[in-house]
């Protein structure tokens, strides 16, 4: 895939900051086409036949990064499916929840395409955890509970945080605070994307 026929912008933010919620609201209005890392994971995990099934399974309850080569072709496989399906080259991508280890960036840029922005939504801890329990009463996610969160936490502070750094570095990250409600920051998300991508 070539930057002239595709746009991506990685979301990036904690566990519970929003970033599912934000990425729904720029499909709506603005006509991206989402693709969520975790889903496609839990999504893979699920499929008959996988034989990924277990490790996601394992990796995920853990709160630990499934080992790039799954995550990168189930990208990849995804965006040219989307492509396929709008008959066309064009396409502008959110990729949510990824790259959270720079493994992962570096391969994906090497071999799919680079990104042209980063969406980093900001939110404390504290916050995402209040979230991601009341979350875990209904959502069936087996992340959603104290232990798993902690661990989660845990791997965003040492493992992901350092590819925000990384982009930050570049240039390339658009920080928002993820603190207030759903509309106020999609409110700023706008502004400030709209500064960048015209
Ligand atoms: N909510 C959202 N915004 C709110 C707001 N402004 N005010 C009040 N409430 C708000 O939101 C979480 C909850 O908060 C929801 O109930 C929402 O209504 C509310 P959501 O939009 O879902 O937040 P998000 O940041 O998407 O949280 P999510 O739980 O999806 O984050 P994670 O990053 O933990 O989950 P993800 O699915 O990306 O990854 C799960 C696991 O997959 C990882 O831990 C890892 O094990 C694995 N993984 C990999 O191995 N590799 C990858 O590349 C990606 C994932
Ligand atoms: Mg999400």
């Amino acid at each position: 895939l070539s930057p002239k026929d595709v746009t991506v912008v990685f979301v990036l933010g904690g566990p519970g900051a929003g970033k599912g919620t934000q990425c729904a609201k720029l499909v709506e209005q603005h006509g991206f086409t989402h693709l969520s890392a975790g889903d496609l994971l839990r999504a893979e995990q699920d499929r008959p036949g996988s034989q990924f099934g277990d490790l996601i399974r394992d990796y995920i309850k853990n709160g630990l990064i499934v080992p790039m080569e799954v995550t990168v072709k189930l990208l990849e496989n995804a965006m040219t499916e989307a492509l396929a399906k709008k008959g066309s080259k064009e396409g502008r991508f959110l990729i949510d929840g990824f790259p959270r280890k720079l493994d992962q960036a570096y391969k994906f840029e090497d071999t799919v395409c680079p990104a042209k922005l980063v969406l980093f939504f900001d939110c404390p801890e504290k916050v995402m955890e209040e979230r991601l329990l009341e979350r875990g009463k209904t959502s069936g996610r087996a992340d959603d509970n104290a232990e798993s969160i902690r661990k989660r936490f845990r791997t965003f502070i040492e493992t992901s945080m350092p590819v925000v750094d990384y982009y930050e570095r570049q240039g390339k990250v658009v920080k928002v605070e993820a603190v207030t409600s759903p509309d106020n920051v999609f409110a700023e998300t706008q502004k400030r994307l709209r500064e960048r991508l015209g």
